[in-house]
């Protein structure tokens, strides 16, 4: 029933408490699922694409997402179908996704980088030259987790980057296709759309068929047969990372309205039973009232099913003894989304080593990052901000070395090639440098 009565919510938990570490552990643990009997079904889909292309596409899509095409044309959109998408939106869609889409183009121009070079004394000039992808497929999930706003975060940083071809596929079950997809790919500049997905979508980019063009790097979320053929085509091409489920840690002074931070945890536990809300503050009367207003506000979500059972199985409210205990662990949690509702949020950032995005002040709700702030939403999960990064323009360039000798290099380095090549037996190489020394 949904009445509220039986709604869950987060546990509590004390940084005093002997067995804090061992809850945080638990609280924290994330097993990326793999399975082998989905290894099997997606290998077998890729070896089908890959052997007998767009007809395999056709009957899997048949199969898999009910659609009554026939042939990959029925299965085609082009830029003029996705411009209509664009045009026929309410009024209001049409601005916002306008509105949010210069914004993240904005942001990521920033991000654009030049090569550079430098030249020696001795004339030998040294470089690096970044060129953007050729081309990049993106994925969207089907059905309710087609998300346009991820469209404009997977495709904006690559247009922004330079890519000249820009591919889209997302699956249409039941013929159920998603305008507001559509015209976010056309505002974010995709030029092709395939109504495919799952595996056999993503074999098609990696290898090509005869409708889908192969793409140098695939981008976006998908579900586990998505995850499982993107790890399994990567090195045939590029993939990004392969996200978990969503995370959201609050962090509170005591200054902000609970019902808004209440909220906060809300908006990220909405979207999956296995994302993640946590909220932290050393204040326990401020810690009573965010518990109250989530038990107060849940049953007037129209997804409190999903959330309750988000904040219930793996959300939690942390008492800690003050700011310093919060700082360390938000470091160790790492989280997705950091939001930093304290009234000085300066203060703190440079003592936070480890998050996706950080969010700064009373004022800014991650939902208005999700949608257009700016920055990307794409953002490393379960506790992988240790070592990545949020998708950006860097992703969709790669970088060439640059060596341009002169003849006093080609000497200078040809002295020290020829002494390694011999110690490494590699005598071709010794006189293809030797060849270059000056006489
Ligand atoms: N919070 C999600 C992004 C999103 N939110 C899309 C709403 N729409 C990424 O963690
Ligand atoms: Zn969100």
């Amino acid at each position: 029933s949904s009445d509220g009565q039986d709604m869950r919510g987060p546990v509590r938990l004390d940084s005093r408490d002997a067995d804090f570490d061992a809850r945080m552990d638990a609280l924290l643990a994330w097993e990326g699922v793999s399975d082998a009997n989905i290894q099997k079904s997606v290998d077998d889909i890729i070896h089908a694409v890959r052997h007998r292309g767009d007809d395999a596409l056709v009957e899997f899509s048949r199969r898999f997402d009910r659609v009554s095409a026939t042939s990959m044309s029925d299965l085609t959109l082009d830029v003029d179908r996705l411009a209509a998408a664009y045009r026929n939106l309410p009024e209001e869609q049409r601005q916002a996704l306008d509105a949010s889409a210069e914004r993240i183009r904005a942001y990521h121009e920033h991000q654009r980088t030049e090569g550079w070079q430098y030249t020696e004394a001795d004339g030998t000039v040294l470089g690096q030259k970044v060129t953007p992808l050729d081309s990049v497929g993106v994925y969207v999930p089907g059905g309710k987790a087609a998300y346009p706003s991820s469209v404009l975060m997977n495709v904006m940083p690559a247009h922004v980057a330079g890519v000249s071809e820009l591919v889209m596929v997302v699956p249409t079950p039941d013929d159920e296709v998603n305008e507001l997809v559509l015209a976010a790919a056309y505002v974010s500049g995709v030029t092709k759309v395939f109504a495919i997905g799952g595996a056999q979508a993503v074999a098609a980019l990696a290898y090509g068929t005869e409708t889908v063009p192969c793409v140098d790097k695939i981008v976006g979320p998908g579900n586990i047969y998505v995850a499982t053929a993107k790890r399994a085509v990567f090195g045939q091409c590029g993939i990004d990372m392969i996200a978990g489920p969503s995370e959201i840690l609050v962090v509170s002074d005591g200054g902000t309205d609970p019902d808004w931070l209440a909220m906060d945890l809300f908006s990220q536990a909405e979207h999956d039973e296995l994302a993640q809300a946590i909220f932290i503050s050393w204040d326990d009367a401020h810690i009573d009232a965010v518990e109250k207003s989530i038990y107060k506000q849940l049953p007037t979500m129209p997804r409190k099913q999903i959330i309750s059972t988000s904040l219930g199985d793996r959300g939690a409210l942390i008492k800690v003894a003050d700011k310093e205990e919060a700082i360390q662990l938000i470091n160790r949690i790492a989280p997705e989304h950091l939001e930093l509702s304290v009234g000085d949020p300066d203060e703190w950032l440079g003592s936070i080593r480890h998050a996706g995005a950080i969010f700064m002040g009373r004022y800014t709700a991650e939902a208005l990052g999700d949608y257009c702030a700016g920055p990307n939403h794409v953002l490393p999960t379960s506790g992988t901000a240790r070592f990545s990064s949020p998708l950006s323009v860097y992703d969709f360039q790669k970088r060439s070395s640059i060596i341009k000798c002169s003849a006093e290099g080609a000497d200078k380095l040809g002295r020290i090639a020829s002494v390694m090549a011999h110690g490494e037996s590699l005598t071709a190489h010794a006189r293809s440098a030797e060849n270059r020394l000056k006489r």
